[in-house]
């Protein structure tokens, strides 16, 4: 980890995201962490905690109720063993404030060996809906394989490319008989569900007509890109600045190339949610370092 060399001089007592003091017993409770997952929802985060705990901490699921570790309502965090549990919100900026927060307790926690990965959902292009899409490059809507993370009137220009051995790795391991697909791609990011991911179905009128758009998804999916998010050029931007591996899992939700609207069933976009969880977990199913 590359952690801003200031915080060494700095006597910080409080983390203003996390509403967490920053006793001894606290700074504890992040101790000894490995694998840090992050999801955009509060309940996705709390589903995902308990699936670990029955899974690896083999606890019965009567007797086990996931507790939040942040007294925040913004944002959740929940351990089992050394992983955490996290949600992050909706968009790059909920993320990167997040980001900042959750890894300086984890820096002052004493971890050093971290591993970053998003599990989140996507709207597919040219991809079947129930796609897992691993991220290799998050690119932003101009199709920059960068994030100019604004500092004042300046802008940090950080390559936006995940950690290929984390991806690959995370994909090898998958077990045979999935019945899913499961893909390495790209993946672009956008400040917005609709204007931002093309839609025609927002609240604002496009600038443009279905022949550009079309045009704009040939364009990117010659790029490898195969899906559209809100989060992961932060995410990758952020973890290429403090050198920790990240990588993110994505399902599709609906293929672009075929509409905008999302009409899988409550119960389908569950079981799509699942789906992502599912990928993270037989990844950490293959780690002999879980505690
Ligand atoms: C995927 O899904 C959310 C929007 O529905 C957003 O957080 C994202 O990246
Ligand atoms: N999340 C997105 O950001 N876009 C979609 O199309 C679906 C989920």
């Amino acid at each position: 980890m590359q952690i801003n060399s200031l915080l060494k001089d700095l006597k910080e007592k409080y983390l203003y995201l996390l509403e967490l003091e920053l006793t001894d017993e606290i700074i504890g409770k992040f101790s000894g962490i490995k694998y840090v997952l992050l999801q955009g929802s509060n309940d996705r985060a709390k589903n995902l905690a308990r699936k670990l705990a029955l899974r690896f901490a083999k606890v019965h699921p009567d007797f086990f109720e996931p507790k939040d570790i942040t007294p925040t309502s913004r944002y959740k965090i929940y351990r089992v063993g050394n992983i955490l549990s996290v949600s992050h919100g909706m968009g790059n900026t909920s993320v990167i404030a997040l980001l900042h927060d959750l890894t300086k307790i984890l820096y002052y926690a004493g971890n050093t060996d971290l591993e970053y990965i998003r599990i989140g959902t996507s709207g597919g292009i040219g991809v079947d809906p129930g796609t897992v899409v691993i991220t290799e490059k998050a690119f932003m809507p101009n199709l920059a394989d960068y994030l100019p993370l604004p500092s004042l009137d300046r802008n940090i220009n950080t390559p936006t490319c995940f950690n290929s051995r984390l991806a690959n790795e995370i994909h090898k391991v998958q077990p045979r008989g999935l019945d899913f697909q499961v893909i390495l791609a790209n993946t672009i990011a956008a400040d917005d569900f609709y204007l931002g991911q093309g839609r025609f179905d927002g609240a604002i009128t496009p600038k443009y007509d279905l022949a550009f758009r079309t045009q704009y998804l040939e364009k990117v999916r010659a790029l490898g890109i195969r899906n559209f998010e809100m989060e992961s050029t932060a995410l990758a931007a952020f973890c290429n600045q403090v050198e920790i591996p990240a990588t993110m899992l994505a399902v599709t939700l609906v293929n672009r190339l075929l509409g905008d609207q999302v009409t899988a069933t409550p119960k389908e976009l569950a079981e799509f949610s699942d789906r992502s969880q599912l990928v993270a977990i037989n990844y950490l199913n293959t780690k002999s370092d879980l505690i």
